[in-house]
């Protein structure tokens, strides 16, 4: 999953940056931190090893020796090793850490304070310019573009190192990484991405599907939530002063969440024509995801 992210994040949208692949890497961590346990895990395994708890919250023996998930306090986080770790909360706060952010948040559960507390972005609170129409219209552009590239990375990558997609995925792009039409990687304008859009609209389809997919997986029931979103959005909105407007208007109907078919209409992708494209691509196609 890093080494997904660590590619996903070189597209043309935004350079290389190692903030990224900590970002999802802090954001869903797979266990707890291990700590160099030594030759005693044989003997005594620690029930807290393989026990996992969610961002802001850490394992502790209770009374009866069984694990379960406390708030982390702020002053336990390791500390930050360089700016990079700084986040900015939606509180407006620098964090020294994004688990300095998520042990406050868990802290505060149960209050308006802490329901409102989220990570905002990566590195230290900074004015981001506002977005306007105009540059609101271009976003989208790049983004399918970068999405595209992405992809096509990734599938050169599992040429060489099988495992970055399923074969399914893989039948997917091949057909985009064939196609003799397809605009190459590179810098360019938005009239020629506006262009090529038209054009290869066939091509950006499935790009921009199965970015949904990637990130909606927590639950996978086609909305991202806030949580879901923030691998993607995090990252981007120090360097793309879009993103937070762009994610907040793609909510249509304002639940907070962001369906599939709001993904895909505030990308351009037509929706449905009758369903249609549904039955054409199975989600598990998509996503990679067997059930
Ligand atoms: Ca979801
Ligand atoms: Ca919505």
């Amino acid at each position: 999953n890093i080494a997904l992210f660590f590619i996903f994040f070189q597209g043309p949208l935004v350079g290389v940056n190692p903030v990224q692949i900590r970002a999802t890497v802090d954001l869903y961590p797979r266990s707890r931190p291990s700590y160099d346990t030594g030759a005693h895990i044989s003997e005594n395994p620690d029930p807290c090893d393989n026990f996992r708890c969610k961002r802001g919250k850490t394992c502790k023996l209770n009374e009866k020796d069984k694990p379960s998930c406390v708030c982390q306090q702020a002053t336990e986080c390791p500390p930050s090793v360089n700016d990079f770790d700084h986040v900015c909360g939606t509180d407006n706060r620098t964090y020294d850490t994004s688990c300095e952010l998520f042990a406050t948040k868990c802290n505060l559960e149960g209050t308006k304070k802490g329901h409102r507390l989220h990570l905002d972005y990566t590195g230290s609170c900074k004015l981001i310019p506002q977005c306007v129409d105009t540059e609101l219209v271009q976003f989208p552009l790049r983004m399918r573009d970068w999405l595209k590239n992405v992809l096509l990375q990734l599938y050169e990558h599992d040429s060489v190192t099988p495992g970055f997609l399923t074969p399914k995925q893989r039948f997917r792009v091949k057909k985009i990484f064939d196609s003799e039409r397809r605009l190459q990687a590179g810098d360019h304008s938005v009239e020629l991405l506006a262009q090529d859009f038209e054009k290869n609209y066939n091509m950006y389809i499935y790009p921009v599907h199965w970015q949904f997919a990637q990130l909606d997986q927590h639950p996978s029931d086609r909305y991202l939530a806030h949580s879901e979103l923030a691998p993607l959005r995090v990252p981007l909105v120090p360097m793309e002063h879009c993103t937070s407007r762009f994610f907040q208007e793609c909510d249509a109907d304002k639940d907070k969440q962001v369906s599939f078919k709001e993904w895909t209409t505030c990308f351009g992708i037509k929706n449905g024509e009758k369903k249609k494209m549904h039955c054409r691509i199975p989600y598990s196609w998509i996503s990679g995801n067997h059930k």
